[in-house]
């Protein structure tokens, strides 16, 4: 079964095609002769993850799905939330890390939370599913696997950031995977 995942972000595409397996083949926006730069306006992960999986399928017709994401810190009122992707004005992750990092400075509730958020279309109609990773922004970065805010944030329980875990172990409970697994789940369902 194919499915196309409506996404310009190769890191997405291959921490969700580990998580999916082989039962679903992933089609990208490329494949489909997609180049546009879909609309994403909304104030929530879940206005804006709907606004690209309804995109795709009013030009295409065809099933799909879109991963909204990002980083919310508690001491920065929820930001840069729906804005992680450009938070300094940039699409330079290091900037973005970095900014967050500068903010941070010298503050001591460190509490944040990674959300995602999946919409998948099927034959015109919506499902929406949702997953969070609990954790804390580190003082200073460290590792280098993964991308965006990997190299600062440290899931509960772990000693460890995202970026010094291998891609197994941040797909075992990062958000992207807890959103993926109740994805994958309905789809098996169908
Ligand atoms: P698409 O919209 O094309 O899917 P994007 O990167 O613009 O790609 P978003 O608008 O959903 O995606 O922004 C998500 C941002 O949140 C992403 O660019 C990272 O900065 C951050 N982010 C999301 N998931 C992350 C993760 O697992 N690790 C680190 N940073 C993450």
């Amino acid at each position: 079964r194919t499915l196309v995942f409506a996404t310009n972000n190769k890191h997405k595409l291959e921490e969700v095609q580990a998580l999916i397996g082989d039962k679903f083949q992933l089609k990208t926006l490329e494949e489909i002769g997609c180049m546009d730069d879909i609309p994403e306006t909304g104030d929530t992960f879940r206005a804006n993850a709907s606004q690209k999986s309804r995109y795709i399928w009013d030009r295409f017709q065809i099933d799909c799905f879109s991963d909204d994401s990002g980083l919310e810190v508690d001491a920065l009122n929820g930001e840069p939330g729906v804005y992680s992707a450009r938070y300094s004005g940039s699409r330079d992750s290091e900037e973005n890390l970095q900014l967050v990092m500068s903010k941070m400075k010298g503050i001591g509730n460190r509490s944040a939370r990674f959300k995602c958020v999946i919409s998948i279309i099927l034959d015109g109609k919506e499902y929406l599913f949702e997953g969070s990773a609990e954790g804390e922004i580190t003082d200073e970065r460290s590792g280098s696997a993964g991308f965006g805010y990997d190299p600062i944030f440290k899931p509960q329980g772990y000693d460890v950031s995202f970026a010094e875990m291998s891609a197994e172990e941040k797909n075992a409970i990062s958000h992207r995977a807890r959103a993926v697994g109740k994805l994958v789940e309905f789809l098996n369902q169908q």
